[in-house]
C-alpha cells in the first residue's frame, strides 16, 4: 500500500482541473502529491514538465492510504463516491472543512472579488459568456472561466486585480463545495444528465443546490420550480419566458410606437425588443434575462447589457448555422449532450421551418430517458439518423413517432441525410448524448460535423 506522506495535499485527478489545482498549490506553497486512476492519465507529460519530483500514484484509490494527507482536492470528473474515498466523505479536515473537497472550495477560499456563479442542466456557457461580456462591456475587470473555458483557479493567477469573478460551475464542481459564498447565483433548468454519476434527478438536482450555499442574491427559473432555491438565500429574483409578475424578469407585449411587440422586462418596465437579442429562440431569451437579472444585481448598466444582447453571435457548437446546401440548413448542436438541451433545439427550430427535421443522435445517453423527443419529432421530425453506443436505446425510445436509421457513425449519418433531405429541410446534430464513445469530446464532434458541411457545400459549389 502507498500512503501519502503527512501533512501533503493530495490532488486527485490529473485532467485539466487537476493540473490547475497543482499549479496553485504550488503558487501556495504547499506540499502535494498527485493520484490518478488511470494507467496513462492524460496531462502527466505537462505534469513532469511543470512539477519535476513531485510524486504521481497511478492506480486504484483503495491501495492508497491518504489517512495522512492534509487535505483532499478532487478534479471534478472523479466521483466521491469511488472506491477508496467514499469512506472519507464524512470526515473534517484540519480547517474544519470537509477533508475531501472539489477545486471551487479551494477557489473560494483564494478570491479576493464577488463570484457570480452559473449553473443549470443547459445554457450555462450561454449565460456564463453574456453575463462576462456584459461586465467587460460595463468597464469591470471580470475574470470569466470554470467548467467552461479557463480553470476556476487559473483564473486567481491569470487575473490577479479582478473585480469580479464570473463562473461556469458543474454538479460535478458544485457537490464538492462547501460553501461558495457567491454575491450572484443562478440556478438556470434542470433535466435529466449525468445521471450514470448522481444517480437520479433528485441527487442531480441536490448537487446544483449547492450553487446556493452562502449566496446573497439568487436567480431561478420561475417556470422550472426545480431550480428554486431549498433554503432561499436573502434576495431571490425569478424569470420566465411568459409576462413577468412584478419583479419577475420575463417577455411581455409592449407598444413601442410600431405596435405591440414581445420586449423583455423586468415587471412593467420594458428593457428590449425581444427581436433585438442576436441569439435565435425562446430559451435563448430565457438565457438573456438571466444574465440581465444577474448583472442588474452586478450594478452593470442597461445599455452596457443591451448591447452585448444585440451583438451576440453565439458559441460554436450550440445550434451554430454552419451551411445552407441546396436549400438544406445545417446546423451544429454537438453541445446538445443531454435530452433538455436536444427538446429546446428541436422547439426553436421546428417552427421554423418550411420542411422536416433530420436528427442525427447518438452517442454516450449517460442512463437518460429518451422517450421525451418522441412527440416533439412526430411533429417536425423527416427522419432520425442515430448512431453510436446509444443507438439502440434511442431507437427504441423513438420507435413509431418518426421514421429510423441506425448507422455506425457522425459521417454515416451525414450521408444519410444529404440522401433524404428535401430544400427547405434542415439537418441538425444535436445528439442528446455525450460523444466519449466516438470522439475526444463534444467540439471534436461539432468540428468533424462542420468540415464535413463544409466539403459537401465545396462539391455542390464546384
Ligand atoms: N478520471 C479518471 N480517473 C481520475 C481522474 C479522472 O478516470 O483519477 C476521468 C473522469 O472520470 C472523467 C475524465 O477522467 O471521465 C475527466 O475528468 P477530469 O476531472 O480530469 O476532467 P478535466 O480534464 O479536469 O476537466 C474538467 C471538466 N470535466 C469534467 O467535469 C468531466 C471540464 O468540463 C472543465 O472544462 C475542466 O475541468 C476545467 O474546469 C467539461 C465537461 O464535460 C467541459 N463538463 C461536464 C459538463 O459540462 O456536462 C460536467
Ligand atoms: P451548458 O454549458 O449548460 O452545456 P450551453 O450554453 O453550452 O450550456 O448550451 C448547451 C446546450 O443547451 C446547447 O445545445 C444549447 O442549444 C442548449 N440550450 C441553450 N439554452 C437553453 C435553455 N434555456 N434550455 C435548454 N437548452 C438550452
Amino acid at each position: 500500500m502507498v500512503k501519502v506522506p503527512q501533512g501533503v495535499t493530495l490532488v486527485v485527478g490529473l485532467g485539466i482541473s487537476g493540473r490547475a489545482i497543482c499549479r496553485h498549490l504550488q503558487r501556495h506553497e504547499c506540499p502535494f502529491m498527485v493520484a490518478d486512476t488511470r494507467v496513462a492519465p492524460p496531462g502527466e507529460d505537462d505534469f513532469r514538465a511543470a512539477h519535476p519530483g513531485v510524486a504521481l500514484y497511478r492506480g486504484p484509490l483503495t491501495e492508497l492510504d491518504m489517512h495522512a494527507a492534509q487535505e483532499i482536492v478532487l478534479s471534478p470528473g472523479v466521483d466521491p463516491k469511488t472506491p477508496g474515498l467514499e469512506a472519507l466523505g464524512e470526515r473534517l479536515g484540519a480547517s474544519g472543512e470537509p477533508f475531501v473537497v472539489g477545486e471551487i472550495a479551494l477557489f473560494v477560499r483564494a478570491a479576493r472579488a464577488p463570484i457570480a456563479a452559473i449553473t443549470g442542466a443547459n445554457a450555462k456557457s450561454t449565460v456564463t459568456t453574456l453575463l462576462g461580456e456584459m461586465a467587460a462591456e460595463a468597464g469591470r475587470r471580470v475574470a470569466v472561466g470554470g467548467n467552461l473555458g479557463t480553470p476556476a483557479l487559473d483564473l486567481l493567477a491569470e487575473h490577479p486585480d479582478a473585480e469580479l469573478y464570473v463562473l461556469e460551475l458543474s454538479s460535478f464542481q458544485l457537490e464538492a463545495t462547501p460553501r461558495l459564498g457567491a454575491e450572484s447565483a443562478a440556478f438556470l433548468n434542470l433535466s435529466e444528465d449525468h445521471l450514470d454519476r448522481h444517480g437520479d434527478l433528485a441527487g442531480y438536482r441536490a448537487a446544483k443546490q449547492a450553487i446556493f450555499r452562502g449566496a446573497r442574491h439568487a436567480v431561478v427559473n420561475a417556470e422550472d420550480p426545480a431550480t428554486w432555491p431549498d433554503a432561499p438565500p436573502p434576495a431571490l429574483e425569478r424569470f420566465t419566458t411568459a409576462a413577468p409578475a412584478v419583479g419577475e424578469w420575463g417577455i411581455g407585449a409592449h407598444d413601442d410606437g410600431d405596435g405591440l411587440r414581445d420586449w423583455l422586462m423586468h415587471g412593467d418596465t420594458p428593457l428590449m425588443p425581444a427581436a433585438a437579442v442576436r441569439l435565435a429562440g425562446r430559451h435563448n431569451q430565457a438565457n438573456a434575462l438571466a444574465a440581465l437579472a444577474m448583472g442588474r444585481r452586478l450594478g452593470l448598466e442597461l445599455a452596457a447589457m443591451r448591447r452585448v444582447l444585440e451583438r451576440f453571435p453565439g458559441l460554436p457548437h450550440r445550434g451554430e448555422l454552419i451551411a445552407e446546401v441546396k436549400g438544406v440548413r445545417w446546423i451544429n448542436d454537438s453541445k446538445g449532450t443531454n435530452v433538455g438541451a436536444t427538446l429546446a433545439a428541436i422547439a426553436g427550430l421546428g417552427p421554423t421551418l418550411d420542411g422536416r427535421l433530420i436528427l442525427l443522435a447518438g452517442g454516450v445517453g449517460k442512463g437518460a430517458d429518451f422517450a421525451p423527443l418522441a412527440t416533439p419529432l412526430a411533429r417536425y421530425g423527416r427522419e432520425a439518423v442515430l448512431f453510436g453506443r446509444d443507438a439502440d436505446r434511442l431507437a427504441a425510445a423513438l420507435d413509431g413517432a418518426v421514421a429510423l436509421t441506425p448507422v455506425m457513425d457522425l459521417e454515416a449519418a451525414m450521408h444519410r441525410a444529404d440522401a433524404i433531405a428535401c430544400p427547405g429541410d434542415c439537418v441538425l446534430l444535436s445528439p442528446a448524448c455525450a460523444s466519449l464513445d466516438q470522439f475526444p469530446n463534444y467540439q471534436a464532434r461539432g468540428e468533424a460535423f462542420r468540415a464535413a458541411v463544409q466539403r459537401l457545400a465545396a462539391e455542390v459549389t464546384r
